[in-house]
């Protein structure tokens, strides 16, 4: 899109290089640590990796900035093992001390969050960061509204104001003091600052550009489009706007990259549904036909299954992520399940890790471990301390 150079006031596309390639060509970064790595279309160095203890890049002086108007565009991709505690991981920022606190794009506890002090409201993403993915994050400023936008779908705005100062540095990866929480890690690519906001249709278009997408949505949804009459609802971003569909035929329909929370189903014949990549937290299915379903590479954690047929059942490889996973905790542990009135008479259990397992008021008759009658073990036990 064209339009996209307009009031381009500093852009660092990580060519292998921190150069500024914006309009001015004035503020290229120097690199401190960073290394370059892939980006999100694996062509190796066009992105920083930062290693979250020490690396940055530093951009001094700063792009002036325009007090009226505002917008950042940045891709991320947070460490699989970055600590995302209350506030941490600076994206980009111009913050130094007091009364030169400019903005910070950072995060706190796991949520992406575009810090204005006391210029306004925390405006954050409500959804947690996704390590391990790359992310698209846009804050626009039109003069009097903040707003922060993920993968090109507004997820929230505040009112404020914006105060520049031209004396402090911007900051790449870190907040320029130096709190050792506020170092980024993982790496940050695509970096595009404007002295106006960015349209709905611009922002779109940085988020889609070079063909960003996700290729197997993109065959389903052109599978979806070949039906006879398909309706399109695309990029309708306004942030509290409500879709009620009843007595629809909406089979083979798609949802891709939409805000979508509290959304209810009820009386609905949806068999073949398929969710992927998908912040479910506190979903809850009722009276459903959830047989031949499946459920797989999920966080399940605090899940209650509650009277529902379990028969043919197979449960498989459960417990923690391993180490290479996205989701892995080093030093995270197992907490124990906990099963009861449950039928489990003829399962199987098998290659499993049963230690500190604590079997009671159950009928056992017929169980065996490795072949050995559990209730002749037990009948044995008692005969052998009569004794
Ligand atoms: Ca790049
Ligand atoms: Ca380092």
């Amino acid at each position: 899109m064209d339009s996209l150079r307009n009031g381009l006031i500093a852009e660092f596309l990580f060519d292998g290089n921190a150069l500024d390639t914006g309009n001015s060509g004035n503020y290229s970064g120097q690199v401190y640590g960073a290394v370059p790595t892939a980006d999100r279309f694996g062509n190796p160095g066009s992105a920083y990796e930062f290693d979250g203890i020490n690396d940055y890049i530093l951009v001094q002086p700063a792009p002036k900035l325009n007090k009226e108007a505002f917008s950042l565009s940045v891709w991320v991709r947070y460490g699989r093992d970055a600590k995302l505690s209350w506030w941490n991981n600076a994206i980009i920022s111009q913050d130094g001390h007091e009364g030169r606190r400019v903005f910070q794009l950072s995060t706190y506890d796991n949520r992406v969050t575009w810090h204005r002090f006391f210029q306004s409201d925390e405006v954050f993403v409500q959804e947690p960061v996704r390590t391990g993915l790359w992310e698209h994050y846009v804050t626009v400023f039109d003069g009097s509204t903040h707003k922060l936008y993920r993968n090109g779908i507004l997820m929230t705005e505040k009112p404020g104001r914006l105060e520049p100062n031209e004396e402090e540095p911007l900051y790449i990866g870190r907040k320029s003091t130096d709190e050792p929480y506020f170092f980024f890690h993982g790496a940050i690519d695509d970096i595009r600052m404007y002295d106006r906001p960015l349209t709905d249709d611009e922002i779109i278009a940085l988020y889609t550009e070079n063909g960003w997408d996700n290729p197997k949505f993109i065959a389903a949804a052109q599978r979806a489009k070949s039906g006879s009459d398909s309706v399109e609802i695309k990029h309708k971003r306004e942030p509290n706007q409500k879709l009620r569909v009843e007595n629809t035929n909406f089979a083979y329909s798609i949802f891709v990259n939409c805000r979508a929370e509290d959304v209810k189903f009820h009386d609905v014949s949806m068999p073949d549904l398929s969710i992927e990549c998908a912040d479910l937290r506190r979903t809850r299915l009722h009276n459903v036909n959830f047989s031949n379903g499946k459920i797989s590479d999920a966080n399940l954690s605090d899940l209650e299954i509650d009277g529902a047929q379990l028969g043919g059942a197979y449960i498989h490889n459960i417990g923690l992520p391993p180490k290479g996973h996205p989701a892995f905790v080093e030093g995270a542990k197992q907490r124990p399940l906990r099963f009861e009135n449950c039928d489990l008479q003829g399962s199987k259990i098998e290659n499993c890790n049963l230690s500190g397992v604590a079997i009671e008021r159950c009928n056992v008759q017929g169980t065996t471990i490795d072949g050995i009658s559990v209730e002749a073990l037990l009948d044995a036990y008692k005969l052998s301390r009569q004794v």
